[in-house]
């Protein structure tokens, strides 16, 4: 573990082998499926069966044409799910975060899940993101930390594999400009050549600093990436304490019943067996 804090020090990432157990990822990919499988059914679409990486890039893509709103709840849905929670806050995770010096863990934002496939590219949303840097989207601790998972083996580029450059959380931030969705950095902050691609099988977990630069890397249209990422803290760093644990994620809690629908008392009393 040492020598992988080291690496990670020196470099602003590190992967962690074979970090997963298999079923536990397995759970993940199953429960994620499902989601968009449910919705399908209650469409009255089609269900196309198995757990293949192409069978789940299929039952996607006919929900993302059956109708598209529920295709983003279930995106949105996934990185909620307790077995997502679960992965990436493992035993060995948290060990290398601890050896790595961020020893009051906290999470600043809940998990994002990232997902790239030919074909599925939301209206106003984005697909492969351009080289940015998480920090702007945490602004806590300088020590704060993404770890990244993916639900597919990617070893190649037709997987849209991460792609970082080495030793660039050394820079600090960069100039940028803040989007939507990331921290974009200005052209000639870096040298667009340095980008590595990191293969990674699905068990194995990429932790980076906030403050290297990456991106989502070259895909194939008839390839489905999935991932999860999120952020973790360390509260007592001190420059977090100075400024007062930051936080710059807002809760908000919309109560409108109209946009859910209300329960009726008949599905009450089936949920309790009456
Ligand atoms: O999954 C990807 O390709 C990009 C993920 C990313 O940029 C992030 O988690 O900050």
């Amino acid at each position: 573990m040492e020598d992988l804090v080291a690496f990670y020090k020196k470099n602003g990432f590190v992967v962690l082998k074979s970090c997963h157990q298999l079923t536990a990822l397995e759970l993940v990919r199953e429960e994620v499926h499902q989601l968009f499988k449910v919705q399908l059914k209650y469409l009255n679409r089609r269900v196309e069966s198995g757990q293949t990486d192409k069978v789940m890039h299929h039952n996607m893509s006919s929900l993302f044409y059956a109708d598209i709103e529920r295709y983003k709840s279930c995106l949105r849905q996934a990185s909620k799910l307790v077995s997502v929670f679960k992965l990436i806050s493992s035993n060995s995770i948290l060990e290398f975060l601890k050896i790595a010096g961020l020893n009051v863990l906290s999470f600043p934002t809940d998990a994002v899940f990232h997902c790239m496939a030919g074909g599925l590219k939301l209206p106003g949303g984005y697909m492969r993101i351009p080289a940015h840097q998480d920090w702007p989207a945490i602004q806590s601790s300088l020590d704060s930390v993404v770890v990244w998972s993916t639900l597919m083996d990617i070893q190649s580029q037709l997987f849209f594999p991460l792609e970082v450059i080495p030793g660039s959380h050394l820079g600090g931030l960069l100039k940028g400009n803040s989007t939507d969705h990331f921290y974009e950095i200005s052209t000639g902050e870096f040298d667009a050549d340095s980008f590595v691609p990191l293969f990674v099988d699905k068990c194995d977990v990429i932790i980076f600093s906030s403050f290297l630069v990456h991106q989502t890397g070259l895909g194939n249209d008839d390839k489905l990436r999935l991932a999860f990422s999120t952020r973790y803290e360390n509260v007592i760093e001190p420059t977090n304490i100075e400024r007062s644990f930051p936080n710059i994620h807002r809760r908000v809690v919309d109560r409108d019943l109209a946009k859910t629908q209300p329960p009726n008392l008949k599905d009450v009393s089936m949920i309790f067996g009456e």
